[in-house]
This record gives C-alpha cells, structure tokens and sequence, in this order.
C-alpha cells in the first residue's frame, strides 16, 4: 500500500495533527510525520515533494497556520494529492490559514479541510487510497455504519430523556 505523508509546518501543529495521525493508525495506513515549513525550511519542502513518489507516498497531508502555504508549496513539486489542514494558530482564529490554503492559482490544487480537521484529513487521504485498495473501502463502510449507530443510539436516549 502507498504510504501518507503528514507534514507540519512546526512542531506547535502536533496536538491538532494528532487527531489525524490516530485516524490513519486506525485503520492500518503506513504513513510517516515530517516537520517542514514553506517558509523556514524551504529546501526540505522542495525535497520532500520532488522525491515524494519515488519514496512511495500515494497522499500528501500538509498542515499548517498563520500564512499557511505549506501545501500549495508541496503540490507545486509533485503529483500526488495534497490535502490542506488550516491550522487555528494566531490572533486571527485561522482564518488566515483556511484562505491562504485553500485560494490556490489554478493547476495547482490543494484540496483542504476544514480549520483543524485533522481527522478528515486522514479520512479523505484513506478514501483516496482506497480506490485501489478493496479492504480498505470495506473498512470505511464500517466506519460509516459504526458512525451511523452511534448517531441512532444518541438520538434514541435524547428521545427517551426529553420524554421522560
Ligand atoms: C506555521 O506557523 C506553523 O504551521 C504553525 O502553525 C505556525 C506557528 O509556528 P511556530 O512559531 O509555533 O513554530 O508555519
């Protein structure tokens, strides 16, 4: 199975960014976590996406916060799919980082979640991978009828609550 690429911008996005890194141990994805930035390690995201297919990786997660173009930097190198995490990490409630992730210039897209949606970051990047990957399709319809039942099982006891 191809690998996923988590990259942070900084060490500071980790405790949003595991939320992501849990979901892909979850379901058994190889994945490994880099720290690189745009801004302050350059080099190394040039690197990094130019060499990212040869090392392997079927997706690429970028994260990052303030004016976050980590991902737009990576998806200009490679071919793999870049997905955008907008990291809330200044006075601007990641605003900021939702906008300068997601306005990219056509022909490079990055596809970006919500402001810290770390978890369907890996969502999204296990989907992609599962197009060619049976067993991994098969484990996100259970996690969908896991999700749904545990809808149903909330919407029955706020039923029974409020009637009571
Ligand atoms: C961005 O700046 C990082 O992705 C992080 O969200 C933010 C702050 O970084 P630190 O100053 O905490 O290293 O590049």
């Amino acid at each position: 199975m191809k690998k996923v690429a988590v990259i942070m911008g900084s060490d500071s996005d980790l405790s949003v960014m595991n939320g992501c890194i849990s979901t892909l141990k979850q379901f058994g994805i190889p994945y490994e976590v880099r720290i690189i930035s745009a801004h302050r390690t350059p080099d190394a995201a040039h690197q990094f996406a130019s060499a990212a297919i040869s090392n392997g990786f079927g997706v690429i997660i970028a994260a990052a916060g303030k004016a976050a173009h980590l991902g737009g930097v990576l998806a200009a190198y490679t071919t793999v799919p870049v997905i955008g995490v907008p990291i809330k990490s200044s006075t601007l409630d990641g605003l900021d980082s939702l906008l300068s992730t997601v306005q990219m210039p056509k022909g490079v897209p990055v596809a970006t979640v919500a402001i810290n949606g770390a978890e369907n970051a890996a969502l999204l990047a296990i989907q992609m991978l599962a197009l060619s990957e049976p067993a991994l399709a098969k484990a996100l319809e259970e996690y969908k009828l896991q999700m749904a039942a545990e809808v149903a099982a909330k919407d029955e006891r706020i039923s029974r609550e409020v009637m009571a």
